[in-house]
């Protein structure tokens, strides 16, 4: 309980920060969006990654104060690049706990109204395929809800899960994000390409979009984009990077 005091204790006192990770059409070279991730700025241990304390939260309600800050943190974010002229989509991780939580759309819909100047439109959040094994029918209803008030979803970590192609069918998510497991070993896995190139199907049928993470070699892009993956995200495109370097990175990019 000591380090949920001070995971506690690191959000009231300003520790956390959001980096922002690009994500590229690889036909068109646009930038389609920005993945949040949070991290820790520890005052003696430095940046931490989210695996070093997200999983002591996640089971506890500090997991939603946590979500609730990154929100409102993302938003406001959005709002400052808005008046320097960038229109960015951003998707924000969230929990299973916090996306089932009763209270879920309600707050969702009040943090976006203490942010008017940013259109409900440009916020995607990503949820695990493993989040719906719980309750299917409680997820829908959720996604449907928020994507009532504009709100879209990408199904993260895709292929991982138990019943990936059921809930493909079930869940109405707008996007679907192969994990960088598979795309990792795509070049001499022939298993995982099998996978990638099944998922990339899928998706097509569905008439999902879909998103390949962890690209991180020009190989792995090429690959991609011949098996008809619409955009990527990865080390070998853009690391993630505080708020303050994006501008830069995308007239580079660009
Ligand atoms: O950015 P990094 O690779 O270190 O993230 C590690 C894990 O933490 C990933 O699974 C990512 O989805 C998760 N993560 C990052 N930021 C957030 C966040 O704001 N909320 C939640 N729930 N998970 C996050
Ligand atoms: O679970 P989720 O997909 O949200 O996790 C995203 C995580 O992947 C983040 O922690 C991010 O830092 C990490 N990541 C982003 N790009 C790459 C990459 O090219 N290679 C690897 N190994 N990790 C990446
Ligand atoms: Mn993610
Ligand atoms: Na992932």
């Amino acid at each position: 309980h000591r380090e949920l005091e001070r995971i506690r204790r690191a959000l009231q006192h300003g520790e956390f920060r959001v980096y922002y990770q690009p994500k590229v059409n690889m036909r068109s070279g646009q930038v389609v969006g920005l993945e949040a991730l949070i991290r820790w700025q520890h005052p003696e241990k430095g940046l931490l990654s989210p695996l070093s304390f997200l999983p002591q939260i996640e089971q506890t309600p500090l997991i939603i104060d946590v979500g609730e800050w990154v929100l409102h943190e993302v938003l406001a974010q959005m709002g400052q690049w808005l008046q320097e002229g960038y229109r960015l989509s951003v998707s924000v991780n969230i929990a299973a706990r916090h996306f089932q939580h009763i209270d879920f759309v309600f707050r969702l819909e009040a943090i976006l109204s203490e942010h008017p100047d940013v259109s409900p439109h440009l916020l995607e959040l990503e949820i695990l395929e493993s989040a719906a094994l719980d309750d299917v029918v409680l997820m829908r209803e959720v996604m449907a809800a928020c994507q009532g008030i504009g709100v879209s979803f990408a199904l993260d970590d895709f292929g991982t899960g138990y019943s990936s192609l059921s809930y493909l069918k079930q869940l109405p998510a707008e996007t679907i994000k192969i994990d960088k497991s598979f795309v990792h070993d795509m070049l001499d896995d022939q298993e995982d390409l099998a996978i990638i190139e099944g998922v990339i199907g899928l998706a097509r049928v569905f008439r999902k979009q879909v998103i390949a993470e962890g690209v991180e070699t020009p190989e792995h892009g090429l690959l991609l984009m011949r098996y008809g993956c619409d955009c990527a995200q990865g080390y070998g495109i853009g690391r993630p990077m505080p708020a303050g370097s994006i501008s830069h990175w995308i007239s580079d990019f660009q």
